[in-house]
């Protein structure tokens, strides 16, 4: 397994700072904002180049979402996700993370709330968006890794089996599930049993603790979580994503003993 750090939280002013910390730390790899790849890819390449970091993974980093009600901006998100990925790949980068959307809507699920959209037109948005995605990525390379989120962050992708039933109907490699231990202590009942439920299309994961600390902050049943990660086999990437730690130089190496305890 690859322990990498998402950029935004890890301390310095420029990508080369970041990635300099995070090896000094002894971290295995780096979750890139896809905007880096958008606006920044030569200076990305000499930074990897020159640090031996992998760079395991982008995340977002694009305008507009794959559900969006406003055409140009779910068109834009399209094009933007698509030269994302290209890019990656000319970079090596295996994947790019994904919600449906990200704070534009919640399912809280409490009477009396009421939606102004409806399950299936935001389901057929995204099925449309994938489509167009990957059929680009084919040519490119590159996968898409669909996150869902908590209730209150998207109220399309809540749930792995939400996710799963997305990834079954498209079926395809290159699409690929990002379970994020955060939004799993939300909406899942049983974390392990999730993942082993759909250990089949894992591409990708996202680590924080239950309160959205860093893993082992929280209360989040590490112990199991990792023993059916081991016993599903998984060998990919686990990006840390989380509140920003008011002493990283204590807190980021302290996680990543702990992480490799695991
Ligand atoms: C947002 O809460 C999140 O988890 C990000 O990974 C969205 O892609
Ligand atoms: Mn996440």
């Amino acid at each position: 397994m690859l322990f990498a750090v998402q950029t935004t939280i890890v301390p310095g002013e420029t990508l080369r700072e970041k990635f300099d910390q995070l090896a000094r730390w002894g971290y295995d790899g780096v979750e890139v904002s896809g905007a880096d790849l958008l606006e920044r890819p030569d200076e990305l390449r000499r930074v990897m180049a020159d640090t031996g970091l992998r760079v395991t993974s982008a995340c977002g980093g694009y305008h507009g979402w794959l559900v969006d009600r406003n055409p140009r901006a779910r068109a834009l998100a399209i094009a933007e996700i698509q030269r994302i990925l290209a890019v990656g790949a000319e970079l090596g980068i295996p994947g790019l993370v994904v919600p449906a959307a990200y704070g534009i809507g919640a399912r809280a699920g409490l009477p009396p709330a009421r939606y102004a959209f409806t399950v299936d037109e935001d389901r057929a948005l995204l099925l449309d968006s994938l489509a167009q995605v990957l059929a680009s990525a084919e040519t490119t390379g590159g996968a898409l890794y669909l996150e869902p989120l908590n209730r209150y962050e998207d109220r399309v992708l809540n749930t792995l089996a939400e996710a799963r039933a997305i990834i079954d109907a498209i079926g395809h490699p290159q699409l690929q599930l990002m379970p994020d231990f955060f939004h799993m202590s939300i909406e899942e009942a049983d974390i392990p049993a999730s993942l082993r439920a759909h250990a089949a299309v894992i591409g990708h994961l996202h680590l924080a603790d239950s309160n959205r600390q860093l893993p082992g902050e929280g209360h989040t049943n590490w112990a199991a979580a990792f023993a059916a990660l081991r016993d599903i086999g998984y060998r990919g990437a686990l990006a840390i994503e989380c509140k920003p730690p008011a002493d990283p130089q204590t807190a980021f190496p302290t996680a990543l003993r702990f992480l490799r305890t695991l």
